[in-house]
């Protein structure tokens, strides 16, 4: 029997304000976007030991592509191994490792265009990686060292930037850049030069997905529209809240529907999910010129960052348990085998040659001085100094100049600056 009533019957009962919504007589309140009460489904490719699983079609993927993001992959846990290590050792002053999502960010960096324009939450260096950053350039910007281009030594370690790879500077707060992103995807389709051809790539935790802003950022993607791909990293962890109690609904994928978007909930462990449900999420993004929601279901198998014990709130045997069950590089190291792409002398190749890449960039990262003390006042703001900045280098100028040679706690942090701070000094006293 059917509840609805059709146009015909409905035009006796009025019609219904801003909306073409149906008229049912039927008293049904529903709490799943699925129709059937069930959980939004996970897209998923690669089985846990590499094959295809029934039904799933291999992405358009060949040797050197696969090779390219496997290597990408097992880079991540190399740098992350060693800036971890040193920070534990007071050579930088925290870090945050991406353990676990390696397949999340590779498969959603290899399918976005490399001038597409990301902002990301922190965990995301893999996507500067595969653009061609290079390991110098993180090194660097961890140590805030000279060479230290995304912000000249002013920020904390994992706040990464580079204009040169369309990758926009990490801020600590969490989800702002998630508004910002659904901005940035509107002024690309303002661009007469990039409408149609580029979009938006933001990242964020499912935590930050509890934010206001990330529910401004999806409404603005909607209904301005935008061309904006959203990525949730569901890894089971807002610090120490497990996913469990962040929401109560089927996770993020299930609030796409209510903004209206295209939205999928893929396998993040699985590589080649990720690129294909990231491909065609650009498809449609870019071509219907709106966000598209992906949820990517993975698990933070690291500690939150150096400042965090995980085993204080999650047993290390489920960790354990995760990096076996379900370890995303091994998955995908399987596939290359099944292929024929992969050989195990190439594996022992491959970890040596980036074990020695990461060393080497650290050493060099560790010998460099820091930028000219003066930098620290250039380029907060974009256009003419204000007078707030010009009057804080003047105070630092006179301070150095009473204490700069004088105190030791000062001598000693001055000979880190790459001119002793003297080049401050001198502004200084011509600011006067
Ligand atoms: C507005 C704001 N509130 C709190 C914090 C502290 N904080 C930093 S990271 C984090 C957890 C974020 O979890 P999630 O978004 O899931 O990302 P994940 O760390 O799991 O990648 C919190 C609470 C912050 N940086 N900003
Ligand atoms: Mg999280």
């Amino acid at each position: 029997m059917s509840t609805v009533v059709s146009h015909s019957t409905t035009e006796g009962h009025g019609i219904l304000p801003s909306t073409q919504s149906p008229i049912t007589s039927k008293l049904h309140f529903f709490n799943s976007v699925t129709g059937d009460g069930k959980q939004i489904p996970t897209y998923r490719v690669l089985d846990g030991v590499g094959n295809l699983i029934e039904g799933a079609e291999l992405p358009q993927i060949d040797r050197e592509l696969a090779r390219k993001i496997y290597e990408n992959m097992v880079l991540l846990p190399t740098m992350d191994n060693l800036l971890y290590n040193i920070q534990r050792q007071g050579k930088i002053s925290f870090y945050m490792t991406a353990y676990g999502e390696e397949a999340t960010i590779i498969g959603t960096a290899a399918a976005l265009a490399p001038d597409d324009e990301v902002l990301g939450q922190y965990r995301e260096m893999g996507v500067l990686l595969w653009r061609g950053w290079g390991i110098d350039a993180a090194m660097s910007q961890c140590f805030g060292n000279e060479d230290d281009m995304s912000s000249k030594g002013r920020q904390m370690p994992v706040h990464w930037g580079s204009p040169k790879y369309h990758f926009h500077t990490i801020s600590s707060p969490l989800a702002t850049q998630i508004p910002q992103a659904a901005g940035v995807a509107y002024a690309l389709r303002r661009d007469p030069l990039r409408r149609g051809k580029n979009c938006a790539a933001v990242y964020f935790g499912e935590g930050a997905a509890s934010e206001g802003d990330f529910h401004a950022g999806m409404l603005f993607a909607s209904t301005i529209p935008s061309p904006t791909i959203f990525v949730a990293r569901n890894n089971g962890f807002a610090i120490s809240t497990p996913s469990s109690e962040q929401y109560f609904g089927d996770g993020i994928a299930a609030r796409g529907a209510g903004y209206g978007m295209d939205t999928i909930r893929v396998d993040g462990n699985d590589v080649l999910a990720v690129l294909a449900a990231t491909r065609e999420a650009r498809r449609r993004c870019v071509d219907n010129s709106r966000g598209v929601l992906i949820e990517a279901m993975t698990y933070r198998v690291g500690h939150h960052s150096t400042s965090d014990d995980s085993f204080a709130y999650r047993p290390r045997q489920e960790v354990e348990d995760r990096k076996r069950i379900d370890n995303p590089i091994a998955r995908f190291r399987l596939f290359l085998h099944s292929q024929g792409w992969w050989s195990d002398d190439e594996e022992e190749a491959l970890k040596a040659q980036l074990k020695s890449d990461v060393m080497r960039a650290f050493k060099r990262a560790e010998g460099m001085k820091r930028h000219e003390l003066k930098e620290m006042f250039t380029d907060v703001y974009g256009g003419e100094e204000p007078a707030n900045i010009t009057e804080q280098r003047a105070e630092l100028a006179e301070l150095l100049k009473k204490y700069g040679g004088a105190w030791e706690p000062w001598k000693a942090e001055l000979k880190k600056f790459k001119d002793n701070g003297e080049s401050l000094v001198q502004a200084g006293a011509k600011a006067k």
